[in-house]
């Protein structure tokens, strides 16, 4: 898979990609990562990408001028260009298996307070936000939504196995898990699960699954 990021702090990408399976994805050529400044592509002396919104109101906007220069140069026919905002829908497992699925993104980072509306209406295939919440800029989301479709790359995660058996894979939140000792502070590991009675396990962790998902989570069901 192919993700091209375009921001204003490239430096920020540094260091939570660099590690772990993203690093280990990376390296294997399951992801080609690739960060651009948006400042490269706005040409006059001060290399403005941002402006005050007409009609007044505070802050800044990004300009369109750099972003379309920018995406038209960096995408390719198959390119999905993905714009990250408060104002997107709300990202969550489903989309990230989805996006799991598609050759190539280009995600295009948001700063000050948004994009030159011109920018969502004739750019971007789409847009996404990772939750109901304002942040400073969107690079955080950007990487959120970077490792969360990496992971998903087949042969990405170590065990091909825990893909499917966490949260939100089968809609549900994941059942409790235990590991040794058995006994810790008095606090027994559940019977059944030391058991080996695999039906009884699954049966267990099913059962908890729901509970689990009923008490914290009623909405997914
Ligand atoms: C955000 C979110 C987010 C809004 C102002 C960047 C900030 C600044 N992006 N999901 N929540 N973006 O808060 O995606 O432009």
């Amino acid at each position: 898979m192919k993700i091209d990021v375009l921001t204003l702090f490239p430096a920020m990408f540094a260091g939570p990609l660099d590690e772990s399976i993203i690093k280990r994805a990376r390296q294997a050529g399951l992801l080609d990562l690739s960060v651009h400044n948006l400042r490269d592509y706005a040409h006059n002396r001060h290399k403005t990408v941002d402006d005050r919104p007409f009609g007044g109101g505070p802050g800044m906007l990004l300009k369109p001028e750099p972003i379309f220069e920018a995406v038209e140069k960096l995408a390719r026919e198959r390119t999905r260009v993905i714009l990250l905002s408060p104002a997107g829908r709300t990202f969550n497992q489903a989309i990230a298996r989805e996006l799991a699925l598609q050759d190539d993104l280009l995600l295009v980072v948001g700063h000050y307070e948004g994009f030159d509306e011109r920018v969502r209406e004739h750019l971007a295939d789409d847009e996404l936000s990772i939750g109901d919440y304002v942040l400073t800029n969107g690079a955080l989301p950007a990487m959120v939504i970077i490792d969360a479709v990496t992971r998903l790359l087949p042969g990405a995660l170590g065990d091909e196995q825990s893909a499917c058996e966490e949260s939100f894979s089968h809609g549900l939140l994941e059942y409790p898990q235990y590991t040794r000792p058995a006994e810790f502070r008095q606090w027994k590991v559940p019977e059944v699960l030391l058991s080996g009675n695999h039906a009884e396990i699954a049966a267990w962790r099913a059962q908890q699954a729901k509970a689990r998902t009923w008490e914290r989570r009623p909405d997914l069901l």
